[in-house]
């Protein structure tokens, strides 16, 4: 019996498998640490500032966030601020035993959750990126924040004003830095960030117009 066929076929298979997940390790291995550094229009630290990184292949890489909610706890929103990727639904549960009715105006996702105590059935879907902004007819001084994005690299800077970001893939992206005190519905800072194949790749943001 002539077993060559069979190895041949073998490897075209398992061969083809092979090179196809060495290409998949290079591709992994192809990705640096983004570290951005922000500060207010004086030089000064700033601390809660979003940065996220923007492509079409990042774009291409969003999932929802599962169990996100953002609370009313002692008539205000908790977190007041928060960041989700693109397609993710939260929950708005009122844990105060005063009824709130929180609304949003904002373009990304208008809504409305009709005076209501304990937590709405039905979760609010963010489908859209861009800043919502949601107040509360009820109680004036209740502003929340939530910000959508189209990636799946973004986080918030600490107190010393910088943003750390691990594993970020190899390219060229857009670098946009929101805070929740740049005008209402002024649009999130950005400028070009190309990040190698290994290392790191540092930038600065200064964002002048903060509101006090
Ligand atoms: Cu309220």
């Amino acid at each position: 019996m002539n077993t060559r066929p069979v190895l041949a076929q073998w490897l075209l298979v398992h061969g083809c498998v092979l090179v196809g997940w060495m290409a998949t390790m290079a591709g992994l291995a192809q990705a640096a640490s983004v570290q951005v550094d922000l500060t207010d229009a004086a030089g000064k630290p700033l601390a809660d500032a979003v940065v996220f990184l923007e492509s079409a292949e990042a774009k291409r890489l969003v999932k929802p966030q599962p169990g996100v909610e953002m609370a009313q706890e002692k008539r205000q929103f908790a977190p007041v601020m928060m960041v989700i990727p693109v397609g993710t639904e939260v929950l708005f549960p009122n844990r105060d035993t005063v009824r709130h009715h929180v609304y949003s105006f904002s373009p990304t996702k208008k809504f409305e959750l009709k005076l209501y105590t304990g937590t709405p059935s039905k979760p609010v879907l963010f489908d859209q990126a861009g800043v919502v902004v949601l107040g509360c007819n009820i109680h004036d001084q209740m502003t929340g924040w939530i910000l959508v994005v189209d990636t799946p690299y973004y986080a918030s800077s600490s107190a010393t004003g910088r943003v750390l970001l691990d594993n970020v893939p190899a390219g060229s992206y857009k670098l946009r830095a929101w805070h929740n005190r740049l005008p209402v519905g002024a649009p999130a800072l950005e400028q070009a960030l190309t990040v190698p194949a290994t290392g790191v790749a540092s930038a600065s943001v200064r964002m002048a117009g903060l509101q006090p």
